[in-house]
């Protein structure tokens, strides 16, 4: 695994000494997937939901060229509202730690650095994938290969449903990364409840989710991340004829504007948030609260496994 120069935050590195539960946090949301000023009045609830179902949020980014795993408050905020805060995919880590960059780490890099701090658990919004278009772009997220070597358990509402769903879940097949559904067998679609696949297996319970990485470590995986995809209630999730109209809307966009490379994630996910007036913002927001409440359980549920086993 990579040797990454972490600073960790004081409650956090406390907290991993004593093996009490953590979960890891990514930045990309905050600095490049809501919109200001309402991302740090998230970022702080995100954390709030982790803490109120007992676990210690570790929000992941890079201040000036640190590494931090616990972002402070003042550091939250910096990441939240500077100017030129760099969109950190794992390749570009070292990079912005020699430059003395500012960062925010998307699923990618939050999973890697992670990892490498030896938290287990991990709670987003939604996965990238591959995106339509792929066949002609190349465009698939690096989420999914470094979800191939890492060994995380990654809660979200599956993939961002601008991509190609159907293709992104065929990548994870071959990548070797396994997609546990949360109370459902169908595949999440981030903004929609249902994606339209079917999934093969299910869990019902934070517990389930500990026993299959107890599983994991019993059998030895040390590399590969483990998917629990958690869709948001029907009720909750953003009218599927404004979802499709909004997207439809945006792609035709991205091609007139000619966005590509990582600012594609960005550009949709803004082009969302103004087209339906804060809709798919408030449901986005919810998404994010509600994996982070699961992944904190999962968190909590995995510490007592091994207070038990120990
Ligand atoms: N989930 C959200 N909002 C986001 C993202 C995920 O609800 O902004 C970010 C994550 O950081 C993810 C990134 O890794 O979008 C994917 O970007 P790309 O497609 O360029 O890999
Ligand atoms: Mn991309």
């Amino acid at each position: 695994m990579t040797n990454f120069h972490i600073s960790h935050g004081a409650e956090v590195a406390a907290a991993l000494r004593d093996g009490r539960p953590v979960v890891a946090l990514e930045s990309t949301i905050v600095s490049h997937g809501l919109p200001r000023p309402d991302n740090l009045r998230v970022a702080r609830e995100i954390e709030q939901a982790v803490r109120a179902a007992g676990a210690v949020p570790a929000t992941i980014g890079m201040v000036a060229g640190r590494l931090v795993v616990g972002l402070d408050d003042e550091e939250l905020t910096r990441l939240a509202t500077a100017d030129g805060v760099a969109k950190l995919s794992v390749r570009d880590l070292a990079v912005a730690a020699a430059t003395g960059a500012d960062g925010a780490t998307t699923v990618a890099a939050t999973s890697a650095v992670a990892a490498a701090a030896g938290i287990g658990v991990f709670a987003t919004g939604g996965l990238g994938g591959v995106h339509r278009e792929a066949a002609q772009t190349f465009d698939e997220s690096a989420d999914l290969v470094t979800l191939a070597r890492t060994p995380i358990a990654v809660v979200c509402a599956g993939v961002k449903s601008i991509l190609d769903v159907g293709a992104t879940l065929e990548r994870l097949e071959t990548l070797g990364v396994a997609v546990l559904g949360y109370r459902t067998r169908r595949f999440p679609g981030f903004y929609l409840t249902d994606a339209g696949f079917d999934l093969d297996w299910s869990v019902d319970s934070p517990e389930q989710v500990a026993d299959v990485l107890a599983a994991r470590e019993q059998q030895g995986v040390h590399d590969g991340g483990l998917i629990v995809a958690n869709p948001l209630p029907v009720d909750e999730q953003l009218d599927p004829a404004l979802h499709d109209r909004t997207l439809a809307e945006g792609l035709a966009r991205l091609e007139r504007d000619g966005v590509t490379g990582k600012a594609v994630t960005p550009f949709l996910l803004a082009h969302f948030h103004s087209a339906t007036e804060g809709a798919s913002l408030a449901v986005n927001v919810r998404i994010i609260l509600r994996n982070a409440d699961l992944a904190a359980r999962v968190a909590v549920a995995t510490a007592r496994r091994r207070a038990v086993a120990a």
